[in-house]
């Protein structure tokens, strides 16, 4: 029933990937293990193909608090900043048949969504903007995930007072889902330096916490195993929960 429910959220375009992904035994047994009990009674409870909640433009937030670790301290970061991000690459690597390196240009020039909805922090904080960029499933199709890929990391450059780099991870699935975008604007302008720029993840049926700022590197891989402390995310390494779904 999961998978079934998984398989309607995919509205058209993304088949032959989703086949693979749908075929893949890996994919169950993440569902099956205790880890994913949590991830699938949400799965269960949300209608078929069920999109986060889409608001209208004057339902944006005049503020949106930013969170989280200040910007990248690195020099090479905010001088590229002010030569529009010329220099910066998305690296999309691991168990895929093309990897490959895009720049901003090339991101900005494949299919974009654009949708305005709310962002929840677990600290107890929500505000709404507009988002726009490009679905990850639009990625994947590029690079082709091999069967043995389970999960996609998102590699920050931000780092904590302790020096320790920000990561996130989701499953395939939920890189499918349509609402699932790299996005490079907020609120119709360049995401700013505070909101995760050049690209944040927006993955709207889920915490604000799993959704990475400041990304540079993507990797699909088979297990959340000797990443960061393996728990896959900078937060979870700390005990928070691995599926965020609200
Ligand atoms: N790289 C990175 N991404 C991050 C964080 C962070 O500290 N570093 N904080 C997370 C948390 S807890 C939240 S609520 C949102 C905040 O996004 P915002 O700054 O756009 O409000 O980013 C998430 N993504
Ligand atoms: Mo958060």
């Amino acid at each position: 029933m999961a998978l079934q429910g998984a398989g309607a959220l995919l509205l058209g375009g993304c088949k032959n990937v989703f086949d693979q992904i749908h075929q893949n035994k890996t994919i169950l047994s993440i569902l099956e293990s205790a880890e994913g009990l949590n991830q699938k009674a949400l799965r269960l409870l949300t209608p078929k193909g069920a999109l986060a909640k889409e608001f209208s433009e004057k339902e944006i937030s005049s503020y949106f608090k930013p969170n989280g670790n200040p910007p990248p301290l690195d020099p090479r970061y905010v001088q590229d900043g002010l030569r529009g991000w010329a220099s910066w690459r998305l690296e999309v690597t691991g168990h895929v048949n093309n990897p490959g390196k895009f720049s901003l240009n090339q991101v900005k020039k494949l299919p974009s969504r654009t949708q305005i909805t709310r962002h929840d922090c677990v600290e107890g904080w929500s505000a709404i903007a507009k988002w726009k960029g490009v679905p990850l499933s639009e990625i994947i199709k590029l690079v082709q995930p091999k069967p043995v890929a389970k999960y996609i990391i998102f590699y920050c450059m931000d780092v904590d007072s302790q020096g320790v780099h920000f990561y996130q991870s989701i499953d395939l699935l939920d890189a499918m889902h349509p609402q699932t975008i790299l996005a490079y604007e907020m609120n119709d302008k360049p995401l700013p330096v505070q909101h995760g720029a050049p690209i944040r993840l927006r993955l709207e049926m889920q915490l604000g916490y799993k959704m990475a700022k400041y990304i540079s590197k993507i990797e699909l891989v088979s297990s959340l195993d000797g990443i960061g402390g393996g728990r896959g995310g900078y937060w979870e390494d700390l005990g928070y929960s691995w599926y965020a779904g609200i």
